[in-house]
C-alpha cells in the first residue's frame, strides 16, 4: 500500500449504519476546512432508505440513505471510502462486502472485538485487491484540512486547537486511537501540526500496520516528518525496525512503545486493547524502543521526554531548509446546534405551539395540573376527565356524572343513523378501523348528533334577550333556519326519546337551575303545535342542560360561558360519545365478516 496518499480535499465516503454524530463530526470538519463537498456522500442503513437532514456549516443537507452497500457503491460511484460503524458482529460480513465492491478503495473499521479469524481473511482478500483496511478497534484516522474518518480527533474545539483544518508537515500513526488526540495536541503544539494521523487499532491484527503508514507517509511529499506512538505486544513495530534498517524510510522518525510499565508486574498483564498484552522480552516495549532506536528512528528515554524529541526533531528540519513551517488560517466559526446554545443561556428561540390543558414533561402525565396518580387514586371517572382536558377544571361530581350520562346516552342510537350506516358501510368495504370510524364520525353535523352547539348558541341568544318561543320560532323560520335541538326522524309526542327525559329528570334532580332548559320545554311545545315530530331532540336536551350546567355551577365566568358556547364545545360530547358505538358497529361487521356493502336497486327512484 506505500503508493502515498489514500485522502484528499475531494475524498467521499459511505457510512454504514446511521449514526448522527460521528457523521454531523466529519461535516463540521469538512466546513471547517473549506471543503465544498460533504465528505459523506451516502448512508447505508440497512433495510431503510430516504434521506437524513444534517448541517453543512449553516446549511441544513440531505444524504441520500441506502439499503444496501451495493444500492450506495451505484449511486455514488467515486465514494471511495467506507466508514464502517457496524457492530462487532456484522462488521465482518459487511467490510467483506464492501471490499468486494470495485469502487471501494479504502474501509475503515471501527467496532472492537471483530473475531480474529475473520479480520485476517478481510487483510488477505485487501492485500490481494490492493485495498487499504483502517481498523478493527480505531476511531479512524484524519488528514487536516482535507478528510476525517468518524469521531477522529475528537470535538471541534479540539480540532480546532490542534489546527487539523489545515494541513502540516507531520504524518503521524499510532495504535490507540485516544491516545492519537493527545499526540494531535502534542503535535501541533511542537511543530506546524500534522498532515495525515491514523489510528491503526489495538488488535492483535490490524488491518494495516504501523510500518504500512510509514512507508506511505514517506512517498507523500508533504509530510516532512514522522511520528510512530507503538504499544507493547505484538511485533508490528519489527517492520518498521526492518524497514528502517533497510533504508526504505527516508524522512526522520520519531517514535515511543508504551508500555514499559508492563514490566513493574509480576505476571503478564492485558492492556485496553487486544494486542495490548505483555508477552515474551522481544513483544516488551523496552525491546521494540531498543531496536527503534538502534534502526535509527529518534526514540526518547520517557514518554515525558516525547514531545522534545518531536520538537527538536522538527526544528531541525526547519533549520535545514526542510520545511518553510505553513502560514496560519483562521477557520470559519461552527454555527453552534440550537439545543447546544440553548442549554448554554446563549440564545433564547420562540416556541412554536403552546398548549395549556396537559404536561407529560415529569415523572407522571398531569391534567389541568392533576397527576395521573390523583386521578386514578381519588376514583375520578371519563367526566372528571373531560372536565380537566376540556374545561381545565375540576368540576363538582353532578357535573362531570352529567357529562357522563351524556357520554353513555349518546354511545350509539342503532345501526340505522346515519353515522353507524356509513361506519358499517366501510366496515364492509374491507376498510381498518381508523377509516370506518371516522367515515361515520365525517356525517356527524347539523343534522345529525352535531347540533349541540347551535342549540345551545340559539337557546341561549333567545332566552338572554328575552324572546318568547314564538317569536324565537317563528324568527327563525323567516331566516329560514330550523331550530338546532328541535325534530326527529322517528320520535314524536307520542314516542318521546327516552335519552331526553332522562336527562331532563337527572338535572331536575341536581341542577341549581334548569331555566334554559325549561325554555327549551316551551320551545318544544310551541313546534309541537306545528308538527307531531317536532320534539326536542337529545341534541336539544343536552345543549340547554349544558348552558344550565355552566351559567348554574358557578365554575364558570359570564365571560368563559360565552366563550365556550362560540368556540362550540358540545358536539364533541356527541362525537366522544359516538365514537364508542361506531367503533362497536366496525367490530360487530368484521366480527360478523360481512361482504362488500351494495345498495338495492329497488331503493332506488331512478328517475330523470
Ligand atoms: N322542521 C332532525 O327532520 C331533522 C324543524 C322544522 C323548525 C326544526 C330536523 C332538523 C334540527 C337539527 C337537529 C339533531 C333532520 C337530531 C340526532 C341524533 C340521533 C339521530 C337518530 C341519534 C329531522 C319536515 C317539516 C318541514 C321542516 C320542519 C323540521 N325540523 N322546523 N325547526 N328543527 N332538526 N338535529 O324528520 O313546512 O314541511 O317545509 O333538521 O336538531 O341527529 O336517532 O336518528 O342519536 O343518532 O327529516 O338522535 O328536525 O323532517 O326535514 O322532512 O321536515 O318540519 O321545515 O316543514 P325530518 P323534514 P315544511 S338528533
Amino acid at each position: 500500500m506505500a503508493t502515498g496518499q489514500i485522502f484528499s480535499k475531494t475524498t467521499q465516503a459511505l457510512f454504514y449504519n446511521y449514526k448522527q454524530l460521528p457523521i454531523q463530526r466529519m461535516l463540521d470538519f469538512d466546513f471547517l476546512c473549506g471543503r465544498e463537498t460533504p465528505s459523506v456522500a451516502g448512508i447505508i442503513n440497512p433495510g431503510s432508505d430516504g434521506f437524513q437532514k444534517l448541517f453543512f456549516g449553516q446549511e441544513e443537507i440531505a444524504i441520500p440513505v441506502h439499503p444496501t452497500i451495493e444500492a450506495a457503491c451505484n449511486a455514488h460511484p467515486t465514494a471511495d471510502v467506507f466508514i464502517n460503524f457496524a457492530s462487532f458482529r456484522s462488521a465482518a460480513a459487511s467490510s467483506m462486502a464492501a471490499l468486494k465492491q470495485p469502487t471501494i478503495r479504502v474501509v475503515a473499521i471501527i467496532a472492537e472485538g471483530v473475531p480474529e479469524s475473520d479480520t485476517k481473511q478481510l487483510i488477505s482478500y485487501a492485500k490481494a485487491n490492493n485495498k487499504v483496511i483502517i481498523g478493527p478497534a480505531t476511531v479512524g484516522g484524519i488528514q487536516a484540512g482535507a478528510f476525517k474518518i468518524g469521531d477522529t480527533a475528537g470535538t471541534i474545539d479540539n480540532i480546532i486547537q490542534c489546527k487539523l483544518y489545515r494541513p502540516g508537515s507531520v504524518g503521524f500513526v499510532s495504535k490507540s486511537g485516544g491516545m492519537s488526540n493527545e499526540m494531535y495536541n502534542t503535535i501541533a503544539r511542537v511543530t506546524d501540526g500534522i498532515y495525515e494521523g491514523i489510528a491503526i487499532g489495538g488488535d492483535v491484527f490490524p488491518g494495516s500496520t504501523l510500518s504500512d503508514h510509514i512507508l506511505r507517509f514517506n512517498n507523500i511529499p508533504q509530510v516532512k516528518m514522522m511520528v510512530v506512538l507503538g504499544e507493547l505486544g505484538g511485533r508490528d513495530e519489527y517492520s518498521l525496525v526492518e524497514a528502517l534498517k533497510q533504508g526504505k524510510v527516508q524522512k526522520p522518525v520519531v517514535a515511543w512503545v508504551s508500555g514499559t510499565c508492563a514490566r513493574l508486574f509480576k505476571s503478564e498483564v492485558q492492556f485496553g486493547h487486544a494486542g495490548a498484552k505483555s508477552g515474551g522480552e522481544l513483544e516488551s516495549a523496552q525491546a521494540k524502543n531498543q531496536a527503534l532506536r538502534d534502526a535509527g528512528a529518534v526514540v526518547p528515554t520517557s514518554y515525558e521526554a516525547l514531545e522534545s524529541a518531536i520538537k527538536e526533531t522538527f526544528e531541525k528540519l526547519v533549520e535545514d531548509g526542510k520545511i518553510s513551517p505553513v502560514a496560519e488560517i483562521t477557520p470559519p466559526p461552527i454555527p453552534e446546534d440550537l439545543k447546544t446554545a440553548i442549554k448554554s443561556g446563549k440564545v433564547r428561540a420562540p416556541t412554536h405551539i403552546i398548549s395549556t390543558i396537559s404536561d407529560d414533561r415529569g415523572e407522571e402525565p398531569c391534567y389541568a395540573g392533576v397527576p395521573m396518580s390523583t386521578i386514578i387514586e381519588q376514583g375520578f371517572g371519563v367526566g372528571d376527565v373531560i372536565s380537566l382536558l376540556w374545561f381545565k377544571r375540576s368540576l363538582p361530581r353532578y357535573c362531570t356524572q352529567f357529562i357522563e350520562m351524556c357520554i353513555m346516552l349518546c354511545a350509539d342510537h342503532g345501526p340505522c343513523v346515519s353515522g353507524a350506516h356509513n361506519s358499517i358501510v366501510t366496515a364492509r368495504a374491507g376498510k381498518d378501523l381508523v377509516s370506518s370510524l371516522v367515515s361515520g364520525l365525517l356525517t356527524i353535523g347539523p343534522r345529525f348528533g352535531g347540533a349541540i352547539d347551535d342549540a345551545a348558541r340559539y337557546f341561549k341568544d333567545a332566552y338572554d334577550r328575552g324572546l318568547t318561543p314564538y317569536e324565537f320560532v317563528e324568527g327563525m323560520k323567516k331566516k329560514g333556519i330550523r331550530v338546532p335541538g328541535i325534530g326527529h326522524r322517528i320520535k314524536s309526542r307520542d314516542n318521546r326519546d327516552k335519552r331526553v327525559q332522562l336527562l331532563q329528570k337527572y338535572a331536575h334532580t341536581h341542577f341549581p337551575s334548569v331555566k334554559y332548559m325549561e325554555y327549551a320545554v316551551q320551545v318544544e311545545t310551541y313546534t309541537l303545535s306545528k308538527a307531531n315530530n317536532l320534539v326536542m331532540n337529545v341534541d336539544g336536551a343536552i345543549g340547554s342542560l349544558f348552558l344550565d350546567l355552566l351559567s348554574g355551577s358557578g365554575m364558570f365566568s359570564k365571560q368563559e360561558i360565552d366563550e365556550i358556547v362560540e368556540i362550540g364545545y358540545l358536539n364533541g360530547l356527541f362525537v366522544l360519545a359516538r365514537s364508542i358505538g361506531l367503533i362497536g358497529h366496525t367490530f360487530d361487521q368484521k366480527r360478523l365478516k360481512q361482504p362488500l356493502y351494495r345498495h338495492p336497486w329497488e331503493d332506488v327512484l331512478y328517475t330523470k
